[in-house]
């Protein structure tokens, strides 16, 4: 046999051979890949080695040389896919088997945050004693925040200090054409917006948020959360206002020991005014303002004062709140530490 047909039958085997190995996907695959090339008695290289005796004598150095570096390439490529399914092996016990009779894990969701938890429950409770929730804007202008709440011009709840005012288009903070915008103190705005559009009997409640420049300390934030509640019918009486508040809290602070008193006060838009407290560690803690609506808020919105009586009430969200959960510092609501708030 020539050289170069005995060289081109030895590439020819380790090629396929080769090949082979690689493909083997399998233990049987890899072991029947073994007994085809490199099998002690039938395997082909074997076979290919007994046609080295057809070599002529001055080749069969170069062919001996060639034959090792072929039988080297082969057991090389027989380890190599040995150890890749060793090693898929080993993965796949690493992997504990899937059982189906486990009970599923539930995906790790975020909670919700206390002050909207508590805007739920009172949306809530309010609802179940027949008062719908509406909405009004953040930024109000000065008929809304102040003057149909009869809050005159030179009354000092509308002093730049005390409040959020925007700059409008020209630049002002409203003197001249420009209306008057300000980020909403209270909540109290609603009150005129939903009775400007309906007429009575109306029974809502409003929450949101409302803006003060009110330095932070343990019960104030410049951004805090009120409630209001309005209703107006024909005899409504201040007794009604105790009751209701009296049954809110009851509601919301369910068997807590939580004492809630009326104090006069004063407000521009209720005639009586009072402010509401509830009992917090040794004291008191004012909760809110609330009293019978002024006749000439009333007036000021068309309805007739002579015909239709009501009440309202604006109270802090987050006061309530922390008297509810015992939270000391209304900043920690608003620190957005995630170990404060998944207590909640
Ligand atoms: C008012 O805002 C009135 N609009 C309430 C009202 C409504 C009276 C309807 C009559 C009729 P006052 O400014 O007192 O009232 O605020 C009400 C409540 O908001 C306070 O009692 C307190 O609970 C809460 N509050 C006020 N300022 C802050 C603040 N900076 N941070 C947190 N809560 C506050």
């Amino acid at each position: 046999m020539a050289l170069a047909d005995f060289l081109a039958e030895l590439e020819q085997l380790a090629s396929e051979a080769e090949a082979a190995f690689a493909q083997a996907a399998d233990p049987a695959a890899l072991e029947s890949a073994r007994v085809e090339f490199v099998g002690a008695k039938k395997g082909r290289l074997k076979q290919v080695q007994q046609g080295m005796r057809s070599v002529e004598a001055a080749d069969r150095p170069a062919a001996g040389k060639q034959l090792n570096d072929a039988k080297n390439r082969i057991e090389q490529a027989a380890q190599q896919a040995q150890q890749r399914l060793n090693s898929s092996d080993q993965q796949t016990a690493a992997k504990p088997a899937f059982d189906p009779t486990l009970p599923g894990v539930r995906p790790r969701l975020g909670r919700l945050h206390p002050i909207t938890q508590t805007i739920a429950d009172m949306k809530d409770i309010m609802g179940r004693l027949g008062f719908t929730a509406v909405e009004g804007p953040e930024i109000e202008d000065d008929w809304h925040n102040f003057q149909a709440l009869n809050i005159p011009l030179e009354h000092p709840a509308r002093d730049p200090l005390d409040n959020f005012y925007l700059a409008t288009a020209a630049g002002s903070t409203g003197a001249g054409a420009e209306p008057t915008l300000l980020l909403r103190s209270q909540t109290s705005t609603v009150q005129i917006r939903v009775m400007s559009e309906t007429p009575p009997p109306v029974r809502i409640i409003s929450l949101g948020r409302v803006y003060r420049p009110d330095t932070a300390d343990a019960t104030h934030y410049p951004m805090f959360h009120q409630i209001e509640g309005l209703l107006v019918d024909r005899q409504v009486t201040m007794a009604d206002l105790k009751s209701v508040l009296r049954m809110f809290c009851q509601s919301y602070f369910g068997g807590q020991d939580v004492h809630i008193r009326f104090r006069p006060s004063f407000f521009p838009f209720t005639e009586p005014s009072v402010e509401v407290d509830m009992n917090w560690q040794s004291g008191w803690m004012e909760m809110g303002g609330a009293g019978m609506v002024d006749p000439n808020v009333l007036q000021a919105v068309g309805y007739d004062p002579e015909e239709v009586t009501g009440f309202a009430f604006g109270l802090g969200v987050e006061r309530i709140c922390m008297r509810r959960h015992g939270i000391q510092d209304i900043r920690d609501l608003y620190t957005n530490d995630v170990r404060f708030l998944q207590q909640f």
